[in-house]
Order: structure tokens, then C-alpha cells, then sequence
């Protein structure tokens, strides 16, 4: 089992709703390791770079408009299959499919608001921490 880091963002909505201890605890009781932590905002550019994916979508201005509207935390974990097991414990895209148990579907309702965002892969992780964190 590989030790991995992955990248976290706790939105504007879980700040706004007071839900860092909360997400942040169920990391830390799953076993793992908060490595940095930094509470920021994001500035436009960097968000359409991280969601440069998506940028023909239709919701992509709400998207961006809403990890823009506040207050985010940025999080690198570390643990045993880190990767996998932070999307496991995020649940589904859509916190209205996500399931019970999981963040996303125990604390959001409605797309865009799913409350985190967090690396699908290796080179997700390791790209993101770059931008965020700039190494
Ligand atoms: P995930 O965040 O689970 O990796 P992505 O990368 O497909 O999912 O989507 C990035 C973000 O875009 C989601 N966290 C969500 O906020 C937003 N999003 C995805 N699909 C939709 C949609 N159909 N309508 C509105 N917002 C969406």
C-alpha cells in the first residue's frame, strides 16, 4: 500500500457553514495526516486554470463563481492510498446522488455545492499542490 499525498479544498459553501472542523475531522478519524493547511481565497485565474477541464461546460461560470465567493481552505493529506481513499470518503459529484456516510452526502444538497474538492489522481494531486501551494 502506497503512502500518498492528495489536495483538498474545503469551498466557500463549508466555510461559509462552518464545516472546516467537520471535514477536516472526518479525515483525520479515517487516518490521515494533515500535511498543510492554508485558509485563502482564490483568484479567478487560478480557478479557471483548475477547471480548465470543464471551461465548454454550461455551469462553468456558476463553478467558478463559486469557488471565487469566499473563503476556501487548501489541504494536503497524507496516508495509505490517499488518493482513493479521500474520493471515497467525498462520495459522488452530486451530493444528490453521493451517497449517506459520505461528505458530499451528508452535508450538500445541489450541484455546484459539494462542499470539497479533492485530486482524482497522481498527477492531479501532485499538479495541484504545485499551484496551490507553489512547489
Ligand atoms: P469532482 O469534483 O467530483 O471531481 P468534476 O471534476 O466533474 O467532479 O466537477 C468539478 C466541479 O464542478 C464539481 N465539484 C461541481 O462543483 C461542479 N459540477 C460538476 N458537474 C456539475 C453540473 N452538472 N452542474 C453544476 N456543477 C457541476
Amino acid at each position: 500500500m502506497a503512502v500518498e499525498q492528495t489536495f483538498v479544498i474545503i469551498k466557500p459553501e463549508a466555510v461559509e457553514r462552518k464545516l472546516i472542523g467537520e471535514i477536516l475531522g472526518r479525515f483525520e478519524r479515517k487516518g490521515l495526516e494533515v500535511k498543510r493547511l492554508a485558509v485563502t481565497e482564490i483568484q479567478k485565474e487560478t480557478a479557471e486554470e483548475h477547471y480548465a477541464h470543464h471551461q465548454d461546460k454550461s455551469f462553468f461560470p456558476q463553478l467558478i463563481e463559486a469557488i471565487t465567493s469566499g473563503p476556501v481552505v487548501l489541504v494536503v493529506l497524507e496516508g495509505d492510498n490517499a488518493i482513493e481513499q479521500v474520493r471515497t470518503l467525498i462520495g459522488a459529484t452530486d451530493p444528490a446522488a453521493a451517497a449517506p456516510g459520505t461528505i458530499r452526502g451528508d452535508l450538500a444538497i445541489r450541484l455546484p455545492y459539494n462542499m470539497v474538492h479533492a485530486a482524482d489522481s497522481p498527477a492531479a494531486a501532485e499538479a495541484e499542490i504545485k499551484r496551490f501551494f507553489g512547489d
